[in-house]
This record gives structure tokens, sequence and C-alpha cells, in this order.
């Protein structure tokens, strides 16, 4: 539940918001001496709006000192308070529960809205307006379900122009946590959404009750003795008005049958009608169609799941569900484990024989990694390690890797490189169905080349290989070249992260996508490996292109090395090149090997200056895609 900063206000809100209903209940019930309607009206506002609604109730309605109720309540604004009060009830109530129902559903944005305004019209005319205030109004159900039919159209057109919105806006956002009524997130949005649709409903409210359309505060004492203040201000009023208002009784009511407790006449003439509920319809519409403009409103609950996009991400009304669930955070929730900070990845893995077979295990789950000090990554790794595992095994062996995944999304290994079936090259739908999570698939095939290989993730691989599914497959020669004998060796796995705001979000070469962190085997310089040399030595470095997007140009300083093997295939000597910088490619391996000719610490870095960063800062010299060979003489 707890994913960003905005979680914890949530749960500061949402305390003040109890504790203002529980305040505003108990003195309801307690002390004010209102009709029932109200009280429950003003506790559920509370519950939606918090200590918005607490203020209001202090400075409107809480009777200062027994007896004062009626006077007090008697200014129009406070009347107009009380008419918003008892119609965004019942409107929010229909709304919000519609709104819970839809989303669990995974009903689209669009119906969604539809079925909110229906809901929270039906539930505030046929309950909250003609069932809960009958008592107050007098005449049969029906009557009351007449007279009430315009001036809650009006009120509800308002409360929805100003909450559509609201929802459409924030819910297809950033944090689609939004969309799922299981997130704090959700009811954080209805709080917004009640609150700015009430504000919208509020001066409608006050004109209705000026003009005699509807109700707003009243006093009842001891359940039976009843003044309403509202009626005595605003009724006189309509009285005063009567001679050029044209008064519109409520149907059913009888004309001129102002003795009821209904009889209000309506001080409006038809032509401000039709146009107050002609601009409320017109804001309705326009609050429901406008943010289909900039939001995708076809998605529903199910399409975008809990999903945060990174900042920054271009989204726009035609954005598919899956296209913000390839680029949506990790969820912090679904991290199974923490690595030590200090825990390197890369590590041999150690495989046992199984009836001359050589059998390795390998299980994918998001696991927490320190690329730095403080800086962790949530990433999706093989055996709790970034770079997962070394795989090591010697030309000519059967091998036989065993996978099984605790990621929530189905994954496959790759064999990068290799000679072996179409059935166990790992293409997720093409060679074999992705393993489910919590599912498992075993791979086996003979090494019939030697070199450097690596495997990774072939599902989802712009989401899944980004966030770290992949790990060096080294497979020696039965014979090995003299020639190629090194004193040290390095492997050397490249990769990009983004990581904001405490989530990781899968790097990717487009708007919002791009890294902002580098790693060298899971670790950004100053926490990259410093490898001791003695002058004289050499060290064979395996560059494995592990990486997503850019092309690293890996250079060592010091002078020049000579590449003696390419994408896992060595380099005859008369093919051998001397360079000082190789461009290592998405998918690329480079086997260099590098003379120590002087004493001193000597920088292996990529080119790319701001591959060199961390974060866009330095440390220590740089940062990022960098490491030292530490010779001495
Ligand atoms: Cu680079």
């Amino acid at each position: 539940m707890i994913a960003q900063p905005i979680d914890y206000v949530l749960i500061a809100w949402f305390s003040l918001a109890l504790a203002s209903a529980a305040y505003v209940a108990y003195d309801q019930f307690e002390n004010n001496p209102e009709p029932a309607i109200m009280k429950w009206g003003f506790v559920l506002i509370t519950l939606y709006m918090g200590p918005i609604a607490l203020l209001l109730y202090v400075m409107a309605d809480k009777e200062p000192l027994p007896g004062t109720h009626e006077t007090f309540i008697r200014p129009l604004w406070k009347q107009g308070v009380g008419s918003t009060i008892h119609c965004v009830a019942g409107d929010a109530t229909g709304i919000v529960a519609a709104a819970a129902i839809t989303a669990l559903f995974g009903l689209p944005m669009w119906i969604d809205l539809i079925v909110e305004y229906v809901a929270g019209f039906l539930f505030g005319l046929l309950v909250f307006q003609s069932l809960f205030m009958q008592g107050m109004m007098g005449g049969t159900y029906l009557q009351n379900v007449r007279r009430m039919f315009l001036p809650e159209a009006i009120s509800m057109n308002c409360m929805m122009a100003g909450m559509a919105p609201v929802m459409s806006l924030l819910m297809m956002g950033r944090d689609m946590r939004a969309m799922q009524p299981t997130e704090l997130l959700f009811w954080g949005v209805m709080s917004l959404g009640v609150s700015v649709g009430f504000a919208i409903a509020y001066p409608a409210n006050v004109w209705m009750v000026a003009r005699n359309m509807k109700h707003g505060l009243m006093t009842q004492r001891d359940g039976s003795a009843r003044s309403k203040a509202g009626h005595s201000h605003t009724g006189s009023a309509a009285r005063k008005d009567g001679a050029h208002a044209h008064a519109m009784p409520r149907s059913g009511a009888g004309a001129g049958d102002s003795t009821s407790a209904s009889g209000m006449f309506w001080s409006v003439t038809t032509p401000q009608l039709a146009s107050v509920t002609g601009i409320t319809l017109l804001g309705l519409v326009a609050g429901m169609a406008l943010p289909a403009l900039v939001v995708n409103l076809r998605l529903g609950a199910h399409d975008v799941g809990p999903s945060i996009m990174p900042p920054g991400m271009v989204t726009g009304w035609d954005t598919s569900g899956d296209a913000m669930k390839d680029m949506s955070a990790v969820l912090p929730r679904n991290v199974t484990a923490i690595a030590n900070a200090d825990a390197h990845g890369d590590q041999t893995l150690a495989g046992t024989l199984e009836n001359g077979v050589r059998t390795f295990s390998l299980t994918a789950s998001v696991t927490r990694w320190t690329i730095l000090p403080g800086v962790e990554v949530d990433a999706y790794a093989f055996n709790h390690q970034v770079p997962g595992p070394r795989i090591r095994v010697t030309e000519g062996e059967r091998i036989r890797i065993h996978v099984h995944n605790d990621l929530p999304e189905a994954t496959t290994i790759h064999w990068h490189g290799l000679i072996l079936p179409n059935a166990m090259d790992g293409a997720a739908e093409i060679t074999q169905p992705p393993i489910p999570p919590g599912g498992d698939y075993t791979y086996e095939f003979n090494a019939l080349q030697a070199g450097t290989f690596f495997y990774h993730t072939h599902a989802h691989l712009d989401r899944q290989q980004s966030l770290g599914l992949y790990g060096a497959l080294i497979i020696d020669p039965k014979v090995a070249a003299a020639d190629l004998r090194a004193d040290h060796e390095y492997v050397l796995l490249l990769q990009e992260w983004l990581q904001r705001e405490g989530l990781t979000y899968p790097a990717m070469p487009m708007e919002g996508g791009l890294p902002n962190y580098f790693t060298i085997n899971g670790k950004a310089y100053p926490s990259t490996d410093v490898v001791p040399m003695k002058v004289g030595e050499t060290i064979r470095i395996r560059f494995i292109g592990s990486n997503n997007i850019f092309i690293h140009p890996m250079h060592i300083h010091g002078g020049p090395f000579t590449v003696v093997a390419r994408d896992g295939v060595a380099l005859a000597p008369a093919q051998r090149f001397d360079a000082d910088t190789i461009n290592v490619g998405p998918g690329q391996r480079y086997d260099v090997i590098w003379k120590a000719r002087g004493p001193g610490r000597w920088l292996v870095h990529c080119h790319i200056g701001h591959h060199t960063t961390n974060n866009n800062s330095e440390t220590k010299g740089g940062g990022g895609l960098m490491m030292i060979l530490d010779v001495s003489g």
C-alpha cells in the first residue's frame, strides 16, 4: 500500500477524516438539535471531506449555545451548506459505491463515469432526497420524487461536473493505483473529487434554497417539535417576490398549497430555471467528456493494474494499458528478498552432476539490490543476484537448468548465442509458453561452442532485462589456446537503471525512460571492483552487452588492449587487433587482453561521459560505468 510519499499524506488525511467524523457523529447525536437525515448527512460528508466538513459543521450547523440553533443556522450561506450536505451525501455515496464496484469489474473509465452519474443521481433522489426527507417535506414518496427531480438534477450535475474531471485526470494519471479500490489512493481521489464537487454544487444550492426549491438546515428538538429556520427565512423572501416571480408548485403537492410542510413555492422564473439547468448540464458534459482529450478513458482498472509511471513518460488519450504496465515501476510490495548491501552478483553457480548432465537451478524473483551505498533498486534478479549467477561449463558438456519463476509476471530464459534445439531457445510465445508466476521450466542442451555468452529473459525483455534478468554464461574450451592465456580474468556485465523517488523503473530509450544509473556487475563506481595486478601481468576482460539501451564505448587507460574474441567466437591470430576503445552494443561480447605496462590506478570506463555519473553527479572522480585496475610495481 505504501509506495509513494503521497501514501503517508493519505494516511494522515484519512486519520483526520476518521477523527473528524467521529467527533461530528458524537456531537450530532449527543448535542445538535436537527433531523436525523442531516446528522447522517454530515457524518457521511465528514468521512469524505474530513476536516473541511468538520469546519463547515462547526461554522454553520453546530449549536453554539443551547436553544440558539434556530437563530444560528438562519443565514443563507449556512442554509446553502445544509442543502449541499444532504445533496452531496446522497450523490457522493452513490458515486463512490458505483466507482468501487465498476473498478472491481474492470469496466472502462467512460462507462464508470456514466454508471457513477446514474447511481449518484438515483441514490440521491430516490433515497436521500425523497425517502429520508419525506418526513420533513410531507406528501407521498412519489410526489417527493417528482418534486425533487429538478433540484436534484441541478445539484448532481454540478457535483459530477467537479468530481468527474478530478477522477478521470487523477485516476488515469501517473500513479494508476488510483484506479484500484484496494488502494488508499483511490479513496484519496474520491475524497478530493467529493470536495471539488461540493464546492461547485454549493452556489447552485444556495440559489435553490433562496428560491425555495430546496431545504436548508433545520432544527428539530426531541424528535417532535420542529422549527424550520430555512423556511422562515426563504419563505418570506418567496412571498415577497411572489408578485413577479413565476410560482411553480411541486406537481402533486397542489398549487397554492403553501400550508403543507412542503408547500414551498419555487420563486423562480422558467427562463431562470432553464438557464441554470442548462448551464449545469453543460458543466456535466464538459466535466465528463473533456478529460478524454488528455487521458485514455477507454481503459479500466484491470487494463492498467496498480501501475506507477515514470515521471516524464509521454501518455495521451491513446496510450494503451500494456504500454503503461511495460514502463511501470516495480512495486516495492512485490520485493520478496533484500540482498546485503555488499552482496556481489555474477557469483559462479555450483552445478551438480546428474548422470553426466551438469545441472543448475535458477530462480527469478524481485530482489532489492544495492548499486551504491544508499541507492537501492528493486530488481528482477536470478538467485537474488544482479547480474544473475555465472554459469560456467566446459565445451561438450550437456547442461540442464531448472528455472523457477517467483516474479509477479511470466518469464523465460534465452541462451544468447548458443547453438541449441529451437525448443530450448527460450523465446516467449515463439518457442515456448512463458513460465507463469510460480511456474517451473527445465532447459537442457549441449554446450557445443566455447567462449563468452550470456543468458537473459526473453519475455517482455524491454522491461524484464532492464530490471536485471541476465547473467554470464562462460563455456571454456576443452583445450585452452596457449596464446590466449592471461594472468587475470574479469567478466564485465553492463547495465542501465532508472531509479527515481525510491522507485525502480525499467530503463528504456524513450521519453521518461532514460536511465540515471549505470552498473558494472550490479555496482556503480565507486562501488565497482578494484582488480589488483602487478606490472607485466595481463588481464582478459570479457565485456558483455547485457544492457538494453546504449552502445557503450568501453575504454581502458594505460595503452591498447588486444581484441581476441567477438560474440563468443575466438579470433584467429591474424584477425586480432589492438584498440583502446571497443563499442559494446546490447547483446555483443568482446574478449580483450590488456597488459599492465606500468604501476598505478588504471581506469576501465565507458566513454559516454554521462555513463560515468550517478544520477548526474560524480563521486571520487566519476561514477557508473567505471572501475579500476590497480597495478603495483
Ligand atoms: Cu556507456
